[in-house]
């Protein structure tokens, strides 16, 4: 049994004050679903089967490029990012996993990152490289691009991050490496765009290389930023291009915040999932472009969608579509726990909704053009409110009823700040 950070007393005295409330909803919404041919039973079971990563550097406030504010007891260090996780799962029951972040997140000993997870009950997701910005140290700069630098020397520096970034994932249990560079350039002319992009297949194929059998790697995409005129990695089509040049364990990883405005990203969704391309995903929000709001904040109608195409995909290809939820957010002025919870919520709910739509009614109206029905049979299984499915799956799973409810009357924030005094200039990723 793993360490509790949130009093198992407090917790079932916050179950039982809503346990009536949360029943009473929950049977109302059983009868309705029933009426519509829904068991009730079915989707509960699939909530409580449900599974979104939380991101180690998720747990500290993040900071846009203009100033970092600081917030009250924020991790110093992996572990204290870890219990933060723990926290979140344990009043969750839905982030059983950490995705973690390197070098942000290296300590002496990776076996003491994988004990601290089992202490808390917390497993590891995809690991994640960072070549984005110059760790304190290191001989050559990626200021001109990592895997795609000119300098010979900067991109094999790169590549062997990314190999230590496998050594240290099998250490820790993850299966994953995500890869995402910023890599491209600022002015047209800067560089070779067809030059940059050989350059980065020939690291990947290093990379790739020393994945060990059952591991995938995730290409991340971005549309822009760091480089505004021409990111190497821009988009799915250069994504998957390379996924499908590496090889079977290379796949696409689609972050929602990385597209253009209005892009429609369920259907990139559609895609990848037909060619077998689907790795996973970052999920947050956004309005303009790389945000990373909380998930379902912006545009939960998107996230639905998002997750419909999932539930296609599971439809046709059964047990062997599997692709990794992971969330991937800044929180600039909420206690990131709290952001995590709901956002884990957020895409819980999308998945729940989505179970809901009916499936041969929707395949019956795109048969026969009618197009309205067609749209309405999926905002049907939208506009239901599915919370009393998502608190009855926490209950049974042993979590809270109303996660943040519980958190804020559990003073955790609290007891963090005194443990945790802060640091003058203290970031989220430990790097100053
Ligand atoms: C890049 O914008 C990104 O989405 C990648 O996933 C990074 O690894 C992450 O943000 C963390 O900063
Ligand atoms: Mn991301
Ligand atoms: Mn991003």
């Amino acid at each position: 049994s793993s360490a509790q950070l949130i009093d198992q007393g407090l917790l079932a005295d916050h179950n039982d004050k809503l346990a009536a409330r949360v029943q009473a909803d929950y049977d109302a919404l059983g009868s309705m679903l029933a009426r519509r041919g829904q068991d009730i039973e079915r989707l509960t079971t699939l909530a409580q089967g449900f599974a979104v990563a939380v991101p180690s550097w998720g747990a500290g406030t993040g900071g846009t490029r203009f100033a970092r504010f600081a917030g009250r007891g924020e991790p110093r260090n992996v572990f204290e990012k870890l219990e933060d996780c723990g926290v979140i799962h344990q009043l969750t029951q839905a982030t059983p996993a950490v995705s973690l972040h390197f070098p942000w997140d290296k300590v002496g000993d990776a076996r003491e990152l994988r004990q601290a997870g089992e202490a808390l009950g917390l497993g590891f997701d995809a690991v994640n490289s960072n070549t984005f910005s110059d760790a304190v140290g290191q001989e050559h700069s990626y200021k001109f691009g990592s895997l795609t630098a000119n300098s010979a020397a900067a991109r094999e520096q790169a590549i062997a991050h990314n190999i230590e970034c496998i050594e240290l994932g099998r250490a820790i249990g993850s299966k994953a490496l995500t890869v995402w560079v910023g890599d491209g350039a600022n002015f047209p002319g800067q560089h070779n765009l067809r030059g940059a992009l050989e350059r980065y297949l020939d690291s990947m194929r290093a990379i790739y290389a020393a994945l060990p059998d059952d591991w995938n790697v995730f290409i991340e995409h971005k549309l822009f930023e760091p480089a505004f005129y021409a990111t190497t990695i821009a988009d799915w089509g250069t994504s998957f291009a390379c996924a499908t040049e590496l090889g079977p364990k290379a796949k696409c990883l689609v972050d929602l915040g990385h597209h253009a405005p209005n892009t429609n990203i369920e259907m990139i969704v559609a895609r990848l999932a037909q060619f077998g391309k689907l790795g996973g995903f970052h999920f947050n929000d956004s309005k303009y472009g790389d945000d990373d709001l909380d998930s379902g904040s912006i545009n939960p109608f998107q996230l639905f969608l998002v997750f419909n195409e999932l539930a296609d995909a599971a439809e046709r290809d059964g047990a062997a579509f599997k692709p990794s939820y992971m969330l991937d957010q800044s929180h600039n002025v909420t206690d990131p726990i709290e952001s995590l919870m709901s956002s884990a919520v957020e895409v819980q709910r999308a998945y729940i909704q989505s179970a809901l739509v009916d499936r041969a009614a929707l395949a019956g109206h795109q048969q026969g053009n009618d197009a309205l029905q067609a749209a309405q049979t999926l905002k049907a299984a939208f506009r239901t409110d599915v919370g009393p499915i998502l608190a009855m799956a926490r209950i049974r799973s042993g979590g809270a009823a109303d996660p943040v409810a519980a958190y804020r009357a559990s003073g955790y924030r609290d007891r963090a700040a005194s443990a945790r005094p802060a640091r003058a200039g203290a970031s989220s990723s430990g790097i100053v």
